[in-house]
């Protein structure tokens, strides 16, 4: 969608655009946004690629991931609070392209198949409109995957799991914690997917959570019910085993375990190998393939910013193929991206991780025409933000941020996150009518 409002924005100044095709393998746009009840196999037999479920709401301040370039007062005509839930958020990014054509440039329920580079220049693209079942291959000058990296779960094996008796899952496959009511539920990771699934399940009443890390424990002040043990050894029945001696029975396992890139329709040399980081290497800008000319990845990295970060590599991607940015060579662009990795590799501390992704999405602003905002102020949110949870892990959506992109404050939701159970768009925006000042 970024890559679309990119391409769209130029052609409003006058551009003389490409013809841009976007291949969209759901029936609906909004990526991850676009919440499905099914999970593994969707209506066509694909797999499902939305890890999200019913009660998600933002695990940031909306302020952190706000475009630059189109303000939540532009969309909500009025403060909204900080954490959205998960509808609200899809109404925004929506309400950014709807009704401006650019559908027209989307086929939906089209799944791309294998992209092959083309003997002479290109890529020849072979993709399958689901309901009809029918392919087509195509020419394409340039092709940029915008596919997301958090659909193919991460699923290591424990022994004996195959004995728990109860409900094994990957937090991919999870849709809604009211089956956990009154239940003991063992979460198996120690990052975001574990964190909110475990307040998720508290939430809906899960009689206890333990959180199973690998490395490091989230160290948040929990609630008495949840607590953080080391990791499961192996299970015997409901019964798990931890590293640290401790045994305990669990009714549901959930394993907050990540996800991989995935990309099944390039072929081996063109995808893209990288752990879950903030510098992918072998991408110079963090979106062009450096050894494959016309071939971009957008959103690969891990990701403190999100929409506006996507935003920014969108307009890049844009003018490189409209050849508004040349793309030095192959020595500049090595040099650039390992100056990039050696910065990554020192990162100490949590301010530094946030600098790094702030700076990287200034060196991208700078080089075209989108709107540059206040990336400190954004980094000092992220950093109240960390702050807010460490202080109390179930109230911090509560809280209240001013917008660096119009200066408006949020305004409180009307209901405290805890007992909020109704995250309908209509019910969010049934606050009060406040104008924007
Ligand atoms: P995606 O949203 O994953 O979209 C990729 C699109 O590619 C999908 O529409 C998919 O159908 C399509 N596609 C994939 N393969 C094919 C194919 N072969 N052919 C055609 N189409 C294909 N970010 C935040 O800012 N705040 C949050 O609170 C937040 N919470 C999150 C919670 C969860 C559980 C997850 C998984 C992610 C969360 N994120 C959050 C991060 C989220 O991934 C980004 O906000 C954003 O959705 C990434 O956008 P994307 O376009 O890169 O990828
Ligand atoms: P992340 O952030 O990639 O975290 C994955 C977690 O899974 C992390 O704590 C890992 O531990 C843990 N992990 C991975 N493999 C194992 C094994 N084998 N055993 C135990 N623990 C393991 O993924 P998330 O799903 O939390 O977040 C991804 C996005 O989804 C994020 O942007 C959110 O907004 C929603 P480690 O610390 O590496 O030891």
């Amino acid at each position: 969608m970024a890559q679309l409002r990119g391409f769209a924005s130029a052609a409003a100044q006058g551009a003389d655009i490409p013809e841009v095709v976007c291949f969209e393998k759901q029936s609906q746009w909004g990526g991850q946004w676009n919440f499905t009840w099914r999970t593994g196999m969707d209506e066509h037999s694909e797999p499902v690629h939305s890890s999200m479920y019913r009660h998600l709401w933002s695990n940031g301040p909306k302020e952190c991931l706000e475009f630059a370039d189109y303000s939540f007062d532009e969309h909500f005509g009025r403060p909204i609070s900080s954490y959205p839930p998960r509808a609200v958020l899809w109404d925004y990014i929506n309400g950014r392209v709807e009704g401006t054509g650019l559908r027209d440039w989307v086929r939906f329920s089209t799944a791309v198949r294998t992209v092959t580079p083309h003997p002479i220049s290109g890529f020849l693209v072979t993709s399958e409109h689901l309901p009809s079942q029918s392919e087509s291959t195509e020419h394409f000058d340039d092709v940029v995957v915008a596919t997301g990296h958090f659909s193919f779960p991460h699923v290591p094996a424990f022994e004996g799991i195959e004995s728990f008796p109860g409900p094994v899952m990957h937090a991919h496959d999870f849709r809604g914690a009211e089956e956990l009511a009154d239940k003991d539920v063992l979460v198996i990771g120690s990052s975001y997917s574990a964190e909110d699934i475990g307040i998720q399940a508290h939430k809906l009443g899960a009689a206890s959570v333990v959180f199973s890390y690998r490395t490091e424990p989230m160290g948040f002040g929990w609630p008495a019910s949840l607590e953080e043990w080391p990791l499961v050894r192996r299970f015997q029945g409901r019964t798990a085993y931890f590293r640290d001696g401790r045994t305990r029975g669990f009714d549901a396992v959930i394993l907050a375990t990540g996800y991989r890139h995935h990309f099944p329709f390039l072929p081996q040399e063109l995808r893209l190998r990288t752990a879950n980081t903030l510098y992918p290497d072998r991408l110079y800008k963090g979106v062009a393939a450096e050894e494959t000319p016309h071939l971009y990845f957008l959103g690969m990295q891990d990701q403190w910013f999100t929409f506006n970060m996507f935003d920014a590599q969108a307009w890049l991607v844009r003018d490189m193929i409209l050849d508004r940015f040349a793309i030095p060579a192959a020595e500049v662009r090595r040099r650039d991206i390992q100056r990039w990795l050696n910065r990554m590799h020192a990162i100490e501390t949590v301010r530094e991780d946030v600098e790094f992704q702030a700076d990287y999405i200034r060196d991208l602003i700078e080089l075209t025409d989108y709107p540059m905002f206040d990336l400190d102020a954004v980094v000092e949110i992220f950093l109240e933000w960390k702050h807010d949870k460490q202080a109390d892990i179930l109230t911090y959506r509560d809280r209240c941020y001013r917008s660096v992109m119009t200066q408006t404050e949020a305004v409180p939701h009307h209901t405290p996150w805890i007992e909020a159970l109704d995250d309908s768009s209509a019910a969010y925006l049934s606050t009060a009518e406040v104008p924007v000042a």
